[in-house]
Order: structure tokens, then sequence, then C-alpha cells
């Protein structure tokens, strides 16, 4: 495949991601400060079990519906067999879900967006389902400390939902020339990522010392007069010949 398909890959995911993530990252970095207070946390504990199953159950198909929107905005998902489409959202919908969730987690104070305000795990007490609400914030954990961009995030959650291995697939070859195609545009932006990685190293502290020494060796063959005037901290640290004393006497 050429650059180019592999870029017009990368946008169109990335392009759908932005179009159906429901809050833009200047909205949650707003929202990253309003916190629920305790007494609000306790009113949400103490909600029945079945209140806040419903209430949660709410939420969560309502974020389902925004990542059905995503699949379909993926060029080539419409294109696959009804069945297969189906398929690939009941099995991948909730995994895109908690990946996504990521978004609204803040790994700072373990708290996640919930109707409009971040709150801890506590939140989800009267759930009765401790394990299954620890085993989500790790997951929340791990996944940020990967520091996924937008972009990475996009692509990264399209190949989830498009895993041709998922049980019943007709077209499942299908499946996975569209999945091939969306990793190889995510390691394009992985290598983009790691390139301007290499720049900012390359304008180290190190790089700019080295320079610094370089232009005064040249300064000190034009005017050596000029050079020997230096203060005397500036020439001890970096005069080139060996020094013997230390400069932290100076
Ligand atoms: O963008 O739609 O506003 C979680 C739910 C996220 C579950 C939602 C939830 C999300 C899972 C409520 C209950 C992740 C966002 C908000 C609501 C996903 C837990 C926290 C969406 C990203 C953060 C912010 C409870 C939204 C895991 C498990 C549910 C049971 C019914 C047992």
């Amino acid at each position: 495949i050429s650059v180019l398909e592999i870029d017009r890959v990368a946008q169109n995911v990335v392009k759908s991601h932005l179009e159906t993530c429901q809050y833009t990252t200047e909205e949650l970095k707003r929202l990253a400060w309003s916190l629920y207070s305790p007494e609000e946390v306790r009113a949400l504990q103490s909600k029945s079990c079945e209140a806040m199953w419903q209430q949660c159950s709410l939420h969560i198909s309502n974020a389902i519906q925004y990542v059905v929107e995503f699949a379909k905005r993926i060029d080539g998902f419409m294109e696959l067999c009804q069945n297969d489409q189906i398929i690939l959202l009941k099995a991948g919908c909730l995994e895109v879900l908690l990946i996504r969730m990521i978004r609204a987690f803040n790994p700072l104070n373990n708290t996640v967006l919930f109707e409009g305000k971040f709150g801890g795990m506590q939140m989800f007490k009267s759930l009765g389902c401790d394990d299954l609400i620890g085993a989500v914030f790790e997951l929340g954990r791990t996944l940020c400390r990967l520091q996924l961009s937008d972009e990475e995030l996009a692509l990264f959650t399209a190949a989830v939902l498009l895993s041709p291995d998922r049980p019943w697939l007709t077209e499942s070859k299908k499946v996975q020339k569209l999945q091939d195609k969306i990793y190889v545009a995510l390691q394009h932006e992985i290598q983009k990522k790691h390139s301007a990685e290499d720049k900012i190293l390359a304008r180290s502290p190190m790089t700019i010392c080295n320079l610094h020494l370089d232009k005064l060796e040249f300064f000190r063959l034009l005017h050596p007069e000029t050079a020997m005037n230096f203060p005397p901290l500036y020439k001890e640290v970096f005069n080139s010949e060996l020094q013997y004393s230390d400069p932290r006497e100076s």
C-alpha cells in the first residue's frame, strides 16, 4: 500500500474519532477541575443498587451510540455485510468505550468523568461490583501511562473494532484487510511521534553545550586577547585545557 493510501486511512479514522468522541480535549481539560464533593459522593453511594445500575446502563448505552457512529464513519465498515457489522459492534463496543474512557480519566487523582464532574471509584459503590470497577480504574491508569494522542487513540480503537478474529464473522478476510491498513497507519503515527522526540533530543542541553564550546574555541582563535580577559569563572568552566582547580571555589 502507498503512503498516500495510509494517510487517507489515518485522516478518515482520526476525523471519525474526533467527530464522535463527545468531548473536545479543551472541554475535558476545563472539566478536570470540577470534582464531586464528599457529600455528593455520599449521595451517589446511598442510591439503591437498582437505581445506580439503571443510571450507569443509561450512560453506557449513550456512550455506545457514539462508538456505533464512529464505526459507521470508518471507510469500509458500512461495506461489510450487515451480519458482520453487528458482530464487530457487539464484540467491540465496550472495549472501545473503555479505551475511550482515558480521555475522561484523570490518572493524577484516579477520577473519571461521570455526569459532568470527576469522581473516584467510591462513586460506584452502590453497584456492588467493586472488583469490576477496580479493574476498570486500573485499566484507566495503565492506558493513561501510554500517553496516547487522539490520533493514536483513534487508530487503536478502530483496530480493536475491526478485529478479524471475532467469532461468527462471515467475511473475516475483508475485516483483516481493513485492520491491516489501520495498523500500518498506527505504526506510521507512532514513528512520527518518535521522530518528533528525536528532534527534541537533538536540541538537548548536551548538544547545545558542545555547540557553545565549538563557538568559544573559534572565537578564541580570532580574538585571543579578549578571550584571555573573560571572567575567571567562565574561563575556569569552559577553558579546554585540563583544569586542576575546583570551579566551586571561584
Ligand atoms: O465519554 O459518556 O460521558 C463507566 C460509565 C465513560 C461505568 C462515560 C461511564 C464511562 C464506564 C458509567 C459507569 C466509562 C463518558 C461516562 C460514564 C466513558 C462503570 C464509568 C464517555 C467515556 C467515562 C465520559 C460502571 C460519557 C465502569 C460499570 C457499569 C455497570 C452497569 C456495572
